[in-house]
């Protein structure tokens, strides 16, 4: 991508709505952009970062077994009242009405249309157990939306839903999604810790919240230290063990972890002084167990070994991609921009041609540029004619993690100047070897 033909918006000034850093970088950078309170549009740089976040989920959900389908937004209010939900929710949902005067709603999330579409289909416990999940916005009308697209009104949700004959087959469905949470927010470069959590309005009595520790964060969290250093489930993790994985959830749920709402002071003050970690936590993602709550009012039932009918187990698992975004961005800067980890980076690579118009400078980055795009690399040229300061501070504010430099002295000599974002480590070379450092 060359930047003179991009659409990168970036800020000079810092904005005065952004009240934490996440928030403050996203708009400098021209990522996001609010169109109402509570609802964003995703500027192309930032909408590359969430694709790839996507992506990361998308794979480990495939992976663990979860089957990927496309819900709607809007859904209608029969459904709601099947499972009884439609008063309960209160002003949080966002209710219309269609030109029949048809009572709909934008979903805030999708239990009950997940247990309609299993209903029509699913009849026998042959076909279990089944999880099914999308990423779709959602709408929450939050009385306080804050903090940019961390806590928004319209938000994308991954959102799976596991249907099992009996509760230990849940269970297992329950561990499958646990340890996949694990990988992705691993994956996503960011250390997550499981807790013991309250369910809200999914309900159901078995549920955990995944939570990354920053200042920033909404939630206080209590916590053993040594969560920071386990084992993440390697790439081979057999999702179909139930012994392997219950091993895994019973490492992880071994010390203790809790957020405010079920903290046990007694419990914690019993951890040794020096292990305990008290602290605040963005909760990135929420996995629920709830039995058959919405099976049973809404009849999916499947016919049994026993040849009788049994309503499903069921349970949910959320997480929040536009939410990740910036928390990958509160656990990752410094005070020139963000830092972005490699598997979430908008581009691979910027290359920084310090005197555009010069031709020396011009040919070399447009070999590097034509190289690298060749080998399959998300590539930012800077081709622009801004000064060679300015173009160093967007390339830092924007966090790509390597920085190509083509300056004309260094060029004259067949070099260019390689930097990391990260350690601002630089090193000159010959340009074969900065492509080469990609390529090979
Ligand atoms: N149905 C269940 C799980 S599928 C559910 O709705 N869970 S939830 O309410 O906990 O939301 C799941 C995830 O969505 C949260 O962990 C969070 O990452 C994200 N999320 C929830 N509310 C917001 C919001 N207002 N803005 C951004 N992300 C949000």
């Amino acid at each position: 991508m060359r930047l003179s033909r991009y659409f990168m918006p970036i800020l000079k000034e810092n904005p005065k709505e952004a009240e934490i850093v996440s928030h403050r970088l996203m708009l400098r950078a021209g990522m996001i952009r609010q169109q109402s309170a509570g609802i964003y549009s995703w500027l192309p740089l930032g909408k590359r970062v969430l694709d790839k976040v996507n992506k990361i989920i998308r794979e480990e959900q495939n992976r663990s077994g979860a089957i990927e389908l496309l819900m709607p937004t809007l859904q209608s209010a029969e459904l709601w009242q099947e499972s009884g939900r439609y008063d309960d929710y209160g002003k949080e949902m966002l209710r219309i009405k269609d030109r029949q005067d048809r009572q709909m709603l934008y979903g805030p999330t999708n239990e009950e249309m997940i247990t309609d579409i299993f209903r029509s289909y699913v009849k026998s416990y042959k076909n279990l157990p089944l999880n099914l999940y999308h990423i779709q916005l959602k709408f929450r009308d939050e009385i306080r939306p804050r903090f940019g697209v961390m806590r928004s009104r319209e938000f994308l949700m991954k959102d799976a839903y596991s249907f099992d004959l009996t509760r230990e087959g849940a269970e297992h469905s329950y561990n499958k999604m646990f340890a996949a949470y694990l990988r992705t927010f691993d994956r996503l470069g960011l250390r997550a810790i499981p807790m013991r959590a309250d369910t809200g309005p999914i309900g159901g009595n078995h549920s955990h919240e995944f939570i990354i520790l920053a200042d920033t964060g909404e939630s206080e969290v209590f916590c053993h230290k040594d969560f920071v250093d386990f084992d993440i489930p390697g790439e081979h993790t057999d999702f179909d063990s139930v012994e392997g994985l219950q091993a895994i959830f019973d490492k992880w749920t071994s010390l203790y972890a809790a957020t405010s709402e079920m903290h046990d002071e007694a419990a914690f003050n019993a951890i040794p002084e020096g292990e305990r970690l008290s602290a605040r936590g963005i909760e990135v993602g929420h996995i629920f167990y709830f039995g058959t709550k919405y099976s049973e009012p809404m009849g999916a039932k499947v016919q049994g070994k026993d040849g009788k009918e049994h309503p499903v187990h069921m349970g949910s698992y959320g997480i929040g991609p536009t939410r990740l975004v910036p928390a990958i961005i509160e656990a990752s800067h410094d005070e020139n921009g963000i830092i972005w980890p490699a598997s979430v980076a908008p581009f691979d690579v910027v290359i920084i041609n310090m005197k555009a118009g010069d031709q020396a400078c011009d040919d070399t980055c447009e070999l590097i540029y034509a190289a690298l795009t060749k080998a399959g690399k998300d590539v930012l040229y800077d081709d622009t004619d801004d000064r060679a300061g300015t173009k160093f501070a967007t390339a830092d504010l924007i966090g790509v993690p390597v920085q190509i430099i083509a300056g004309p002295r260094a060029v004259a000599n067949g070099e260019v100047e390689v930097k990391d974002r990260k350690t601002g480590a630089r090193e000159t070379m010959t340009i074969e070897a900065a492509i080469n450092r990609f390529v090979a």
